[in-house]
Order: structure tokens, then sequence, then C-alpha cells
């Protein structure tokens, strides 16, 4: 099989969330890492302009979104299975927290006392540039969340995890790690990552000791890459046959089709392509790239808009 590549930068949760999964499952792994903010070239160059962090690799088939991400982690290597469709409780946990606690985590941790440690080596003007790149992503889509209601939500769910676990529960949803302990924790993480702000964390011992339960996962084993070489990997690598996949269509859309996939709340940079893979869960573009070959590009296709150029 191809190398598992994660395309991340060590402070984005986002990625921790995968970095934990890939833990999790004991996965050998390359890292890539890729800047904070735009330009991001050698990422672009794969996604054909998706910029969010992390991107996952594998030869010529790259993944957008950790919602996907993940799925695919399942695929690749089953134990501990994260999604089952028998446990639909830990999905729709998974879903409420990427949509709500996140938001919080981001509202809650964008204050002066937070700043300090997000911005931890920084100078005055990649401070700048860092806030202005994040404005820019958030044009058009959903503002981050306010303060006191951010403070508000952090507590909501604080609240909730630590009563759901104080039944002595080792994980949220079943007696091993389903996808809903990663995606309540990773924005926890961000918030943890603040000296100053970690305290309200230190409020809910019981969250405290699960965090760490998850924290123990570790990040599997990884080795550095350069983007020059994951690009080289993606050009020697056929993308996987999309016929692996049911074709169900809401769009009108034909196989090969030309069309737009973006994502639908922020950092909305449209990805052009041939439409290859239509399924219910997911969809993919083929694209040719100068540096990277061709590649399908995938994408989940909740929280994505597909359209006609
Ligand atoms: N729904 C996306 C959200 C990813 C996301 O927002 N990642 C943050 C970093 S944690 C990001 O992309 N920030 C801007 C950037 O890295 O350029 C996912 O699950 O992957």
């Amino acid at each position: 099989m191809n190398e598992i590549i994660l395309h991340h930068y060590d402070a984005s949760p986002y990625a921790e969330k995968i970095r934990l999964i890939l833990g999790a499952k004991r996965l050998a792994w390359r890292s890539v890492q890729i800047p904070w903010v735009m330009p991001k070239p050698d990422l672009v160059a794969l996604t054909g302009g998706y910029r969010r962090t992390p991107v996952l690799q594998v030869g010529a088939d790259v993944y957008c979104d950790t919602a996907l991400i993940a799925r695919v982690l399942d695929e690749i290597a089953p134990a501990p299975r994260l999604h089952r469709s028998d446990r639909m409780a830990a999905l729709s946990v998974a879903d409420l927290a990427e949509r709500e606690l996140f938001g919080a985590a981001v509202g809650f941790v964008f204050q002066p006392r937070g700043f300090s440690a997000l911005f931890q080596g920084m100078g005055k003007a990649q401070i700048e540039a860092f806030m202005a790149d994040r404005k820019a992503m958030r044009a058009g889509g959903a503002p981050r969340m306010e303060l006191p209601e951010a403070t508000g939500l952090l507590h909501h769910w604080l609240q909730r995890v630590s009563e759901h676990l104080a039944d002595g529960r080792a994980f949220l949803v079943a007696d091993e790690p389903t996808i809903a302990d990663f995606a309540v924790y990773h924005p926890l993480w961000f918030v943890a990552r603040a000296p100053a702000l970690a305290t309200v964390l230190g409020e809910y011992p019981g969250v405290s000791a699960w965090m760490a339960r998850v924290a123990a996962f570790g990040h599997g084993t990884s080795s550095p890459m350069s983007a020059e070489a994951a690009l080289a990997a993606a050009r020697a690598a056929s993308p996987a046959a999309p016929q692996a996949h049911p074709w169900v269509d809401w769009h009108g859309c034909q196989p090969g089709d030309e069309v737009i996939i973006e994502p639908a709340d922020y950092g909305i940079v449209p990805v052009r392509g041939l439409l290859a893979i239509s399924a219910p869960e997911r969809l993919a573009l083929r694209r040719i790239d100068p540096r990277a070959g061709e590649v399908l590009v995938h994408f989940p296709r909740v929280g994505y808009r597909l359209r006609r150029p």
C-alpha cells in the first residue's frame, strides 16, 4: 500500500484529532508540515485549492476534511473501529461536537489570555498575517463566536461530558474509543494548550481524566517528509478506482462532468475537476496538476457544496 501522508502543522486541533486516531490505530505515517496561513502552494498543488488543515494523502488520493479522513483510516486499519452503523450515538455526538464545541473552543481561545499560547514564538508581523488570514478565511462564511457565548457553550459541553463520564466509563459511547471521543477531545485540547485558560478544564476532573486516556493513544509512528517528496509520491501513483463506490446523484451530474466542490462553512475555496465519485457519503474530483500529476481529491458530502462552474 502507498504510504499514509498527513499534511498538517503541530498547533492544529483538527490535525491533533487525526494524529491521535493514527495513534489509536498504531499506524506508521509520514508527516509533511504545512504553513499555518496562505499561501500553501505545495498543499494546493495536491488539493486544487482546498486550504484547510489537515489533508491526508495516500498515493494519488487526497482526502480533505477530518470527517472523511477518519473514515478512510477506519478502512485502512479497522481496529479500533471508530464508526459503526450500530453506534449512531457516537456519530451524532461527533457531528454535534464539530458543529458546536469546536466553534466554542475557538471563540474561547481567541481572547487576550489565549493569544499568548496561540502566538508563542511569533513576531508582530506573523501575528498580523495570521489574523488577516483567518479573517479572509471566514469571508462569506460563519463568523467566529463571541467570547461570552463561546464561554457558555464550552461550559455546557464540559458539564454534559462530565456528567456522562460520572458512571466511571472509560470512553464516551463504548468500552473502546469511537469517533465521538476524538471529535470531543480536539477542541478541548486546543483550550488545554493555552495555560492561562486550561484552568477551566480543571473544574471538571472527570473530563481531564478522560482527556488523559485519549492523549495516551499517542500519535503512532511518524517520520518527516518534504512537500516535494509528497508531490513525487502522488506523481508516482495512480488514484484508486472510483468504481468501488456506488453512484448516487442529487445534482443532475454524470461521471466526468466538470464541477466545483467547496466547503459550505469557511475556508471557501473552489476546487474544480471532473466528478469521479458521487457516493452517498463522499464526493471526489479528478484533476491533473502540473506538479502532482493525476489526482483524485475526495470530500465528505455533508458540509460541502457541489456546483457547476
Ligand atoms: N471541517 C474541517 C475543519 C478543518 C479546520 O478548520 N482546520 C483548521 C485548523 S485546526 C484550519 O484549516 N485552519 C486554517 C488553516 O490551517 O489554514 C475538518 O474537519 O477537517
